[in-house]
């Protein structure tokens, strides 16, 4: 009898600290998501320096996976023919080495802040020698510690054929299967992306598919897709980003959520008649809250991202990584795009670095998920 009471008081206590590790507060989103999806931030040129303590402590503590916004694209790391400039690119990796951070990179071949010698290569061995040299270089100097690239970057016109770039131009189409040929032969270990934005769009999804397609065919290794995650507080439609992730999924690739945010504030172009190129700077209408967000927007921000999340976790077999674009509300590019000097609210973290309600709304996914 003695025996039995203590054996019940031990299986008591294991069972109870089950259940205090399963309540104990969770206190960040890599720690909340682990058993999920990587979930990244791309990392701006001052958080790379780590110029504020307290946002690189930030970083550290809520992500496990980095991006780097501008520093990896031709025209900085590239910036003439016969010379790479690495030194940030060196510190942004040192950084993730660090912190144990899966770390993608972003981005190898892109038509925009293209390195303007590209552009003067008219001759297709020239382009073709160019780009390898290009794309060995960089991966190459990181093979084994940058885990995944964007190989090439909106390649597409929103009616899903190729966009016109110089590399279309001189090359043809060829150039997609040749910039992930040579990815992997400078890292055979590294994840290999395309990454664009209105992948969730009819048109352009299928064409993304058929480009897709057309790469594997010829044996050539894709790893995923990174569907861009510039959304709206309405739109795209959950249905549409849920055909999406199980549609590129199909095509026996992953799916990343890369550079994701949502934007606030009115878009120019839902105005009948509205040209982009207006001064709508001193316009209220055009920049409603550069105050602050009024609480029914705060509201929906923070419901929408749980409808987001929910879905993610719903296909969590399917996504690899989830990437915000930038860690805080200052930093988005979006208070400068499409109207330059608005106050927008796209990310987690408020200008005062504090987490929003739709970091809870999150976090309260999983708490749930845990309950039931
Ligand atoms: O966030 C980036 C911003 O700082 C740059 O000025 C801009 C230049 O085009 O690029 C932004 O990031 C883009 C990303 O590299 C590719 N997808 C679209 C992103 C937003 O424009």
């Amino acid at each position: 009898m003695k025996n039995y009471a203590y054996v019940m008081a031990i299986l008591l206590l294991i069972v109870n600290c089950k259940d205090i590790n399963e309540i104990k507060p969770v206190n960040s989103l890599k720690s909340t998501l682990k058993d999920n999806f990587y979930i990244g931030t791309a990392m701006n040129e001052s958080q790379i320096e780590e110029e504020n303590p307290v946002v690189t402590a930030l970083i550290s503590k809520e992500f496990n996976s980095i991006t780097a916004e501008n520093i990896m694209k031709s025209m900085f790391i590239h910036p003439a023919k016969a010379s790479f400039d690495f030194k940030l690119t060196d510190k942004f990796v040192a950084l993730g080495e660090k912190n144990n951070m899966f770390i993608h990179g972003h981005t190898l071949i892109w038509h925009s802040q293209l390195a303007p010698w590209f552009t003067e290569i008219k001759d297709s061995t020239e382009l073709a020698n160019a780009i390898e040299h290009h794309i060995k270089t960089i991966v190459g100097r990181y093979k084994g510690k940058i885990n995944s690239w964007d190989v090439v970057n909106e390649a597409l016109n929103e009616d899903g054929t190729l966009r016109k770039t110089v590399f279309l131009d001189v090359l043809g189409e060829d150039y997609l299967p040749m910039a992930f040929k040579f990815a992997f032969e400078a890292d055979a270990n590294t994840e290999l992306y395309y990454n664009d934005y209105n992948m969730t769009h009819e048109e352009k999804r299928n064409g993304a598919i058929r480009m897709i397609k057309r790469i594997q065919e010829k044996g050539i290794k894709v790893d995923g897709i990174g569907m861009q995650g510039h959304w709206g507080l309405e739109k795209p439609s959950i249905e549409d980003i849920e055909k999406s992730i199980l549609d590129y999924a199909s095509l026996g690739v992953k799916v990343a959520i890369t550079e994701l945010d949502i934007n606030v504030l009115p878009s120019p172009w839902d105005l009948v008649g509205a040209d982009v190129n207006q001064n709508f700077e001193s316009s209220k209408k055009m920049n409603p809250y550069p105050e602050n967000l009024p609480d029914s927007i705060q509201t929906k921000f923070a419901k929408r991202y749980q409808d987001i999340f929910k879905l993610f976790l719903k296909h969590q077999d399917k996504i690899g990584r989830v990437t915000f674009w930038g860690v805080n509300d200052g930093q988005s590019w979006l208070n400068d795009w499409p109207i330059k000097g608005r106050t927008n609210y796209p990310l987690l973290f408020d200008r005062e670095l504090k987490p929003k309600a739709a970091y809870d709304s999150i976090i309260a996914l999983k708490l749930k998920q845990r309950s039931n």
